[in-house]
């Protein structure tokens, strides 16, 4: 017999809860960043999701997106922006802002809070692990693929998301406006009904945010609820 609820199997994704993103001591941290936490422990607690699962950014020392990697002229984090070509495709770049060095592989900064540690979750996806180019996605680099369907970077999340038959992704997590935003993106793209819990998160500029969810609901196919709507299915 066909399973009456194969038509909805909720994943909750939870993005880069991580020491880094966090005040007080993150290097990059996200204002309020830890103040979501508590519902995100609801939600986990919940028999809801038929899949858990936690991203870590996870940065080599070299990793592009860090302002101390383009010493000359000096660059200053959060402020200034620097363009990534696309290693597969050199006539492709995007410009993005330059971080302080944050979520380096094995330090305590990468690591997730204790709160929400990785216990909570089935699995964990590391992400922004190639020092070439910045990942804000949970999924893929932002280049398109090559014509040969190739590309600089799948962290195997979509790929698995399939492989249990997800129908629907529930996103919350740091940074709203950055790597929330674009695995959202990713998930609709990915044919996921896509959803961002808006109290579980938080950006690292709050005065975008109401930009970022007209641009991601109009353009990107993703809701935006808050946790009291009855309107999340
Ligand atoms: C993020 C900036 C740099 C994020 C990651 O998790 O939103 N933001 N790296
Ligand atoms: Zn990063």
């Amino acid at each position: 017999m066909a399973d009456p609820h194969s038509n909805f199997r909720p994943a909750l994704l939870v993005v880069d809860m991580q020491e880094d993103f966090c005040p007080q001591s993150g290097s990059l941290a996200v204002p309020f960043g830890r103040t979501i936490t508590p519902l995100i422990s609801s939600l986990l607690a919940l028999p809801t999701f038929t899949l858990k699962v936690a991203t870590q950014d996870w940065h080599p020392t070299t990793h592009i997106s860090f302002a101390s990697n383009h010493p000359s002229p000096p660059k200053r984090p959060f402020v200034d922006s620097h363009t990534i070509t696309n290693p597969l495709d050199p006539s492709q770049s995007y410009t993005t802002l330059l971080w302080p060095d944050h979520c380096i592989q094995d330090t305590p900064g990468a690591a997730l809070i204790p709160e929400l540690a990785s216990s909570h979750f089935d699995y964990i996806i590391k992400k922004g692990t190639d020092p070439r180019v910045e990942m804000y996605s949970a999924f893929f680099d932002p280049f398109p693929p090559t014509g040969k369907g190739e590309r600089v970077c799948d962290s195997g999340l979509a790929n698995l998301l399939h492989e249990k038959e997800v129908t629907h992704v529930y996103v919350v997590g740091l940074a709203g406006d950055f790597c929330v935003k674009h695995t959202a993106y990713d998930a609709a793209k990915e044919g996921f009904q896509t959803v961002i819990i808006e109290e579980g998160t938080k950006s690292v500029n709050p005065d975008v945010w109401d930009e970022c969810k007209k641009e991601m609901e109009s353009i990107g196919g993703v809701r935006v609820v808050g946790v009291e709507s009855e309107d999340v299915q």
